[in-house]
């Protein structure tokens, strides 16, 4: 809540700075979204790797963050997608790092932050974003349809988290088509890859499902691969290797 709270004050000065209706207008010039779907849904281990410098609950993780490097290196180790951080305060992140990876990869992008306004979402396709993160526990029914809908009318994806049984079902009950369990509790920080295992199997197969946060090992990918994920979302295990291409290769052996 105090990161969505600082969030809305930097949200306000943005909308002055920049009015909806001129980001709006940049979109017309820009080239098409990529297809964040299709990328995670190809066979093989697919991995959506996260451009993260520091988080609430570890502190710094990786400080400089040398977006473009590690852009190319992820890419060309295998990555099926990258996140990046876009939130500021708590994640050091910030929307020019994923301008910065646009110009790099051709890899589908996923803007990851604290989404509630369609302004955020404007911002993130202007970036160079192909999809966007909506949090379940953030979110009451009437706003998630309302920003999936309209992120989709910009043709994002949306990447659909959730961390407990009834967030799942609300999504499902939404319209989700590509739905992440997270293993972080976003209240507490606190990680269970068991929370993740117990609950892939309530997401039906013929939607996209994404394990996220706590993956350590090729052995817990293999895992929640046989409980049914069909992608992975990995931040600080890559981010605190030296070098995170070769970190990439080895979780995906
Ligand atoms: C990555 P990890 O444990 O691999 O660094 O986790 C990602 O899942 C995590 O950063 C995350 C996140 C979020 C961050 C998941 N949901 C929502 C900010 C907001």
């Amino acid at each position: 809540e105090k990161i969505v709270a600082a969030s809305r004050r930097e949200l306000a000065l943005r909308k002055t700075a920049v009015p909806a209706a001129e980001l709006e207008r940049k979109l017309d010039g820009l080239p098409p979204v990529r297809d964040f779907r299709a990328a995670l849904t190809a066979p093989g281990m697919q991995v959506i790797a996260e451009l993260k410098a520091a988080s609430p609950s570890k502190g710094i993780i990786r400080q400089p963050l040398e977006v473009e490097a590690l852009a190319v290196e992820l890419e060309r180790s295998g990555a099926a997608a990258l996140s990046v951080l876009t939130e500021r305060n708590y994640f050091l992140g910030g929307l020019e790092n994923l301008e910065r990876a646009r110009k790099v990869v051709e890899l589908p992008l996923l803007r990851k932050d604290f989404i509630y306004d369609e302004y955020q979402i404007l911002e993130a396709r202007a970036a160079g974003a192909d999809a966007v993160l909506l949090i379940a526990a953030m979110l009451v029914p009437a706003e998630y349809r309302r920003l999936q809908k309209f992120a989709e009318s910009l043709g994002l994806a949306v990447l659909s988290e959730a961390h407990t049984a009834g967030e799942i079902a609300m999504l499902l009950d939404n319209g989700a088509s590509i739905v992440g369990v997270n293993a972080r509790n976003l209240s507490t920080f606190a990680t269970d890859l068991g929370v993740v295992a117990e609950l892939m199997g309530r997401i039906p197969a013929d939607k996209v499902r994404v394990s996220e946060s706590a993956l350590k090992s090729n052995a817990d990918l293999k895992q929640m691969k046989r409980l049914g994920a069909d992608a992975f979302l990995i931040g600080e295990t890559l981010m605190r290797a030296a070098s995170p291409g070769e970190k990439l290769c080895e979780l995906i052996a």
